[in-house]
């Protein structure tokens, strides 16, 4: 059976306590919606009171580290982010491969540690403007894909991929409905290339300036699984329109 659409709201480095609220209001929406499955990873300070909060979402962390534990002050393992209540992990965004030089390796590291653990995992990649306009997206975002996945394709049903084009993060711009579809066959074909049958089971989300107004559109391809959200997961009401417009 096919796997119900996958929208997940990463609220990066936004929220303290009170935006509590928004999750719950997220949480009852999606009471209604149960034709999608919605997740939040807020950041690590508000995951234990997210998950207490909301009952049916999911609820997931940002980053986690790939050592078990030891000396890495200021950093969260694996363990401990699943302890704190997490289900799932985003790993290899954009913004942690540029703000703390991440690399592939490091990004399947985690992943890795992450499925260890017990955490479901979410592998971003995704291309620049520079490398689309001179044509090396597919080769660029393959390249990266194959560097990044766990070696376990018994893991593929809790193994998900987003791309994200880093040039459409936050910007509001967005790739044409083609584009997206292209890439996200060629993404089909390396997951396939890496784990056999097993990558069937793995959804492909579109991130990157995702909202209410374009997620129809941009969710309607044959091999779009659903949407990682930043911007728009942020108030309960733009979030719950792109739940509303998946299901
Ligand atoms: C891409 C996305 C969430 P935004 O980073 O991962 O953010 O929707 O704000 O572009």
């Amino acid at each position: 059976m096919a796997k119900r659409p996958y929208i997940v709201g990463n609220w990066k480095m936004h929220g303290t306590r009170s935006m509590l609220a928004e999750a719950r209001a997220i949480d009852r929406a999606a009471e209604r919606l149960m034709k999608v499955e919605v997740a939040l990873a807020p950041p690590a300070t508000l995951i234990h009171a997210t998950r207490k909060e909301a009952d049916l979402i999911g609820v997931g962390a940002q980053d986690c580290h790939a050592a078990e534990g030891g000396a890495y002050t200021g950093d969260i393992s694996a363990a401990m982010t699943k302890d704190a209540g997490a289900g799932f992990v985003i790993l290899g965004h954009s913004e942690r491969r540029t703000y703390h030089q991440e690399t592939d390796a490091d990004v399947q590291a985690k992943a890795a540690s992450a499925l260890a653990a017990g955490l479901n995992v979410i592998i971003c990649i995704g291309e620049t403007e520079a490398q689309r306009e001179a044509g090396e997206a597919e080769k660029i975002v393959a390249a990266q894909l194959a560097g990044s996945l766990p070696q376990t394709p018994d893991a593929g049903d809790r193994i998900t991929v987003a791309y994200e084009p880093v040039w459409a993060i936050g910007t509001g711009k967005t790739p044409t409905v083609d584009d997206v579809n292209a890439m996200h066959k060629a993404i089909r074909e390396t997951l396939h290339s890496v784990y056999g049958d097993a990558a069937s089971e793995i959804r492909i989300l579109y991130g990157g300036s995702v909202n209410a107004q374009n997620a129809a559109e941009l969710l309607a391809g044959p091999e779009v699984g659903g949407a990682l959200v930043g911007g728009a997961s942020l108030s309960a009401e733009s979030f719950v329109g792109i739940v509303v417009a998946a299901a």
